[in-house]
C-alpha cells in the first residue's frame, strides 16, 4: 500500500490561458461503493481513451487516498502516487483502468468528498472534491456515463440514493444491503454524489410539458419531514417556471433533494441528487423567517435550474465558473421575482450585490467574472462570478428585449447540449441568436473593477437638455488600465413642475464620455438614471438633495424611486459625517411622501423608509470611520423614529393583528411591523420594548419573534436579558435556529458586541465543525462594522484566531472570513496596521491550507 504524499510547499497558480484539452477521455466508469463511516472501499473501474495522437501517461487525480490495487486490462498496473497524482503508464489507444482506494468519510472535516453529517454519509465534489473518493481526471470538461453500486449496513443506511435513475437494490446477507443507480447523462465528476443514510422523504410528483412522470423527493431525518413542504412548492415552481420561461424539461423520472447538517455553502446541483445545506430546506413558521422562506425558494430553484445551465452544459475549464453560476443565478433572481415583488426582489438583489460584491471589486481580491489565474479555485465562488456575472446576463437580456434573449438561450441550449462550454460560446450564442454585436460587451467578462459614471444633466433651455455622461474603470490587481464598458443605462427625465414623465429611453453609454440630447422639454427636467439598475456600476450625479427628494416621491420606476431615497440619505449622512451640522429635513420630508402614498406596497415601504448600511456608508468614505458612521446613522434613525412616531405606532397596530400566511401581502405586513417597531425603539418610546416583548412572546412566527428579539438586543432594556434567555431555552435542540441566537448577538449594535462575541465562542453550543454555526457567530461579527473594527484590534485578533483554527479543520470555511481583514487599505493606518498585522501573523503559521495562503497573500500584496 502506498500513502498519499503532502502537497507541495508554496502553491502554483493556474492560469487560463494553459489550458489544453485532456489527454483522455473516460467516457463510462463503474464505481462500486463498500460504505462505512470508519472506512469506506471504492472501487472504480474506467473506460480510457487516448484523446489525440500524444503518448503521455494517464495522469489521475487522487488526494488523501489509500491505494490498494491498480490494474490495467485486468493486469497489474506501473503505475506512481506522488503529489496528489495517480500516473498510470499506458501503451494501447484505450484500456481498462481499475483501482481499489479506501478512504475515511469520518475523519474527513474538509466536508469535501464523501463525509459523514449527523449519521449520513454523503458527497460534496464540486469543485475538486471527486479526486478525494476515487483517482479520476477531476476537470470539468471529461465527461463520463456513471453507473453506481453501493452495500452498506442496512440498520445505518437504509436509503441508498446516488445521481440518474434507480436499477435494482437487494440484500447482500450479513445485514447489509445494495443497490444500483445508473445516470444515462455523461457528464463531469463534480456533479456525481451519492447519499447513505437513515432518511425519509417528502414525496411529490410532478408531470413535464411534454407528459413524461417525475417522482420527486425531499430527504430528511425523520423529525424534519414536517419542514420540507415549502421546498417541495418551490421546487414544483420551479420546474414549470423553467418549461414556461425557457423552455427547459426535467429529463430524468426522478429527481431527489437530500438535506444535510454540516454543509461548505448553500446547496449543490449534483445531477438528480441535489444535495443542500439543511438552512435552505427546512423550514415552517416557528422556525424560519420570511427571509428564510424566500432564500430556500430561491435556493431550490437555482439547484433545479442548474440541471440546463450547468449540468446539460456544463463548464470547460474552472474560469468559465460563471457560465453556469452568473446565468444561474440571473434566472433564479428572475424566477423569485415571478413569484413575489419583483421591485423588492431587485432591491433586495442589488443591495447584496453592493453589500458584497463592489467591496471586493475594489479591494485586493478584485478579479474579472472570468479570472485568469487562481492558485485554489474554491476561492473564486465569489460574489464577482456569481452576483456580477448575473448583472451581466441581465444586461444582455436588457439589450436584447426578453424575445430575442430567449432565441440566444434556445441557440445556446441546442448549440452546446452535452458539452463542456465556455463563456464565450455564450455570449456568440446570445449575438447570432439575439441579433447583436456584443463586440466591445466581452470586456465585462475580462475587465474587474465597478465601473463608476458621472453623470451631469445641463438645462440649455428652448426645450433642449444635455446629459454629460463620463466613465472611468479604477485599476485593480493585475490591471492598471482599463478599456471603457458598454454601459447600458435606463434613464428617464421628469418634468420638475408637472411631475410628468418627459422623456424614457435605452442608451448605451460605451466610450469614455458621451452626451445625449433631449429635445421638446416643455419644463426642466430631473433626471432619473440607471433605472432598475441596468447596469453593474456606481453612478456619481450632481443632484440636488430637492430633486433627489423630488424622484423619491415621484419616480414611477419603483427600484429608481428607492435608489433616489437612499441616496438622499447617504448624502444627508456623509455631510454629517464630515463635520456638517446634519440637515435631516430632506430626508424626513421624503420618508413623509413615501409614508402617506397608500398606492405603495407595505413590503416596498419597508425597504424605503431604512437608511443604507453602516457598510455601505463607510464605503463612501476615503476612509472609513466607523463611530462616525454608527453616530450618524443612529442620529438619523433616531430623527425618523421620533419625527414620525405616531405612524410608527399606526403601521404596528394595523399590521399586528395578522396570522401568519407566507405571502407577499403577510411578507410586507411583517417588514413593516418590525420596521416601526425599530424605529419606536429608537425614537426610544418608553412602552417601545414592552411592545417588543409582547411581540416576542405572542409571534406565531420567526419572522415576527426573530425581529423583536434583534430590536431588544441591540437596546439596553431590561427585557433583552429574558428576551435570549428564553429564545436559548426554546430552541437550544433546534442547530438552524440556534444559529440566528448566535448571529443576532453578534450583529448588534450595542457596545459590547466584542465580549459577547468572545463568551459565546466558549459557548458549548458553538462549534468549529460546523460551518453554519461558524459564520451565524464569526462571520456575522465580522460584517458588524463598528463591533469589529473596534480600535484595540481586538476583533481582529479574534477573527485571524478563528481562522487558524478553522484552517486545520476546514479550509474552505477559513479561507471565507479572510476578507474583512484584507479591507485594510480602506482604514486609519493604527486599525490597517492591525490588521495586517494580523494578516501576517496567519500567513507565518505553519501548516497553512493553499485555500487561506492565497486570500491572505493577496490581501497583503
Ligand atoms: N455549484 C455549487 C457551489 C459549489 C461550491 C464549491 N466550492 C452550488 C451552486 O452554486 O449552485
Ligand atoms: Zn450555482
Amino acid at each position: 500500500m502506498l500513502d498519499a504524499q503532502n502537497a507541495p510547499a508554496v502553491p502554483t497558480a493556474i492560469r487560463r490561458e494553459d489550458y489544453r484539452p485532456p489527454d483522455w477521455l473516460v467516457p463510462e466508469i463503474v464505481l462500486d461503493f463498500d460504505l462505512g463511516a470508519e472506512r469506506s472501499r471504492v472501487r472504480s473501474t474506467l473506460r480510457v481513451e487516448r484523446n489525440g495522437d500524444h503518448d503521455r501517461p494517464l495522469v489521475l487525480d487522487a488526494e488523501a487516498l489509500t491505494i490498494v490495487a491498480v490494474t490495467v486490462d485486468g493486469s497489474p498496473a506501473d503505475y506512481s502516487y506522488a503529489g496528489d497524482l495517480l500516473t498510470i503508464q499506458l501503451s494501447a489507444a484505450a484500456a481498462t483502468v481499475e483501482t481499489l482506494v479506501e478512504i475515511a468519510p469520518r475523519a474527513n472535516t474538509q466536508l469535501m468528498g464523501l463525509y459523514e453529517s449527523g449519521g449520513i454519509l454523503c458527497t460534496q465534489c464540486e469543485a475538486q472534491g471527486f479526486r478525494r473518493i476515487t483517482p479520476f481526471p477531476d476537470r470539468p470538461d471529461v465527461l463520463s456515463r456513471y453507473r453506481v453500486r453501493m452495500t452498506a449496513p442496512k440498520a445505518d443506511y437504509p436509503i441508498l440514493l446516488s445521481n440518474g435513475d434507480p436499477i435494482d437494490a437487494g440484500d447482500a446477507g450479513d445485514g447489509r444491503h445494495w443497490a444500483e443507480w445508473h445516470d444515462p447523462f455523461p457528464k463531469p465528476c463534480y456533479l456525481f454524489a451519492l447519499v447513505a443514510g437513515d432518511l425519509v422523504a417528502n414525496r411529490d410528483r410532478f408531470v413535464t410539458a411534454s407528459g413524461r412522470a417525475v417522482d420527486l423527493g425531499i430527504w430528511v431525518r425523520e423529525p424534519d419531514l414536517a419542514k420540507t413542504d415549502h421546498a417541495m412548492a418551490a421546487l414544483k415552481a420551479s420546474m414549470k417556471w423553467d418549461e414556461d420561461v425557457y423552455g427547459r424539461e426535467y429529463d430524468l423520472a426522478v429527481f431527489n433533494i437530500v438535506a444535510v447538517a454540516d454543509f461548505n455553502f448553500g446547496a449543490m446541483e449534483n445531477k438528480g441528487l441535489n444535495i443542500f445545506n439543511s438552512r435552505y430546506i427546512l423550514a415552517d413558521a416557528e422556525t424560519a423567517t420570511d427571509a428564510d422562506f424566500d432564500a430556500i425558494a430561491g435556493v431550490v430553484a437555482h439547484e433545479y435550474f442548474h440541471n440546463w445551465s450547468g449540468n446539460r452544459i456544463t463548464c470547460r475549464d474552472w474560469f468559465q465558473l460563471s457560465l453556469k453560476e452568473g446565468f444561474t443565478v440571473f434566472r433564479d433572481q428572475q424566477f423569485s421575482a415571478d413569484m413575489g415583488s419583483a421591485a423588492v426582489k431587485r432591491i433586495e438583489d442589488v443591495r447584496m450585490l453592493r453589500a458584497a460584491q463592489f467591496p471586493e471589486d475594489a479591494g485586493p481580491l478584485a478579479h474579472p467574472v472570468r479570472p485568469e489565474s487562481y492558485i485554489e479555485i474554491s476561492n473564486f465562488y465569489t460574489a464577482t462570478v456569481y452576483s456580477k456575472g448575473a448583472e451581466l446576463i441581465r444586461m444582455m437580456h436588457t439589450l436584447l428585449g426578453p424575445e430575442r434573449f430567449r432565441a440566444g438561450t434556445d441557440l445556446y441550449f441546442e448549440r452546446h447540449d452535452g458539452e463542456a462550454a465556455t463563456c464565450e460560446d455564450f455570449v456568440r450564442a446570445m449575438e447570432e441568436g439575439g441579433g447583436i454585436d456584443l463586440g466591445d460587451f466581452r470586456r465585462w467578462y475580462s475587465q474587474a473593477g465597478t465601473p463608476r459614471v458621472r453623470a451631469q444633466l445641463g438645462h440649455a433651455g428652448e426645450g433642449r437638455a444635455v446629459l454629460h455622461l463620463a466613465q472611468e474603470v479604477p485599476p485593480t490587481p493585475g490591471q492598471p488600465a482599463k478599456q471603457p464598458m458598454p454601459i447600458p443605462l435606463k434613464l428617464a427625465l421628469f418634468g420638475e413642475t408637472s411631475g410628468a414623465k418627459l422623456d424614457e429611453r435605452l442608451v448605451v453609454f460605451d466610450g469614455e464620455a458621451q452626451e445625449v440630447v433631449f429635445d421638446g422639454l416643455a419644463e426642466r427636467p430631473v433626471l432619473s438614471i440607471n433605472r432598475d439598475f441596468s447596469a453593474p456600476v456606481v453612478v456619481e450625479s450632481d443632484r440636488t438633495l430637492a430633486e433627489l427628494a423630488f424622484l423619491s416621491a415621484r419616480d414611477d420606476n419603483p427600484f429608481a424611486r428607492y435608489e433616489a431615497t437612499q441616496q438622499l440619505m447617504l448624502d444627508t449622512l456623509l455631510s454629517a459625517i464630515a463635520g456638517g451640522q446634519p440637515d435631516h429635513g430632506p430626508v424626513l420630508d421624503a420618508i413623509r411622501e413615501t409614508l402617506a402614498d397608500t398606492s405603495l406596497d407595505p413590503a416596498f415601504v419597508a425597504e424605503a423608509v431604512l437608511p443604507p448600511s453602516e457598510a455601505f456608508i463607510g464605503d463612501h468614505m476615503a476612509i472609513v470611520d466607523p463611530e462616525a458612521v454608527r453616530g450618524a446613522r443612529e442620529a438619523l434613525r433616531v430623527a425618523i423614529g421620533r419625527e414620525f412616531e405616531g405612524q410608527w405606532r399606526d403601521a404596528y397596530a394595523a399590521s399586528s393583528a395578522n396570522r401568519f400566511e407566507y405571502s407577499p401581502a403577510g411578507k410586507g405586513r411583517r417588514r413593516m411591523r418590525t420596521v416601526a417597531l425599530g424605529y419606536l425603539m429608537a425614537a426610544g418610546a418608553s412602552d417601545a420594548p414592552a411592545l417588543a416583548m409582547r411581540q416576542f412572546d405572542d409571534a406565531d412566527n420567526m419572522t415576527d419573534r426573530h425581529g423583536a428579539l434583534a430590536a431588544l438586543v441591540s437596546s439596553d432594556a431590561a427585557e433583552r436579558h429574558g428576551a435570549l434567555a428564553a429564545f436559548y431555552d426554546r430552541y437550544r435542540d433546534d442547530a438552524l435556529v440556534l444559529d440566528k441566537w448566535f448571529s443576532v448577538q453578534a450583529l448588534s449594535t450595542r457596545d459590547d458586541v466584542l465580549d459577547a462575541v468572545e463568551a459565546l465562542a466558549a459557548h458549548p453550543d458553538f462549534t468549529l465543525s460546523n460551518p453554519n454555526r461558524m459564520r451565524a457567530l464569526v462571520g456575522a461579527f465580522a460584517a458588524n462594522q463598528r463591533a469589529f473594527h473596534d480600535p484595540s484590534g481586538r476583533g481582529y485578533a479574534f477573527l485571524a484566531d478563528m481562522i487558524l483554527a478553522v484552517d486545520r479543520l476546514n479550509p474552505q470555511t477559513a479561507a471565507r472570513l479572510v476578507p474583512p481583514l484584507g479591507r485594510w487599505r480602506r482604514f486609519d493606518p493604527v486599525r490597517a496596521d492591525r490588521m495586517k498585522a494580523q494578516l501576517e501573523r496567519i500567513v507565518a503559521s505553519p501548516q497553512l491550507s493553499k485555500d487561506v495562503f492565497e486570500q491572505v497573500s493577496k490581501s497583503l500584496a
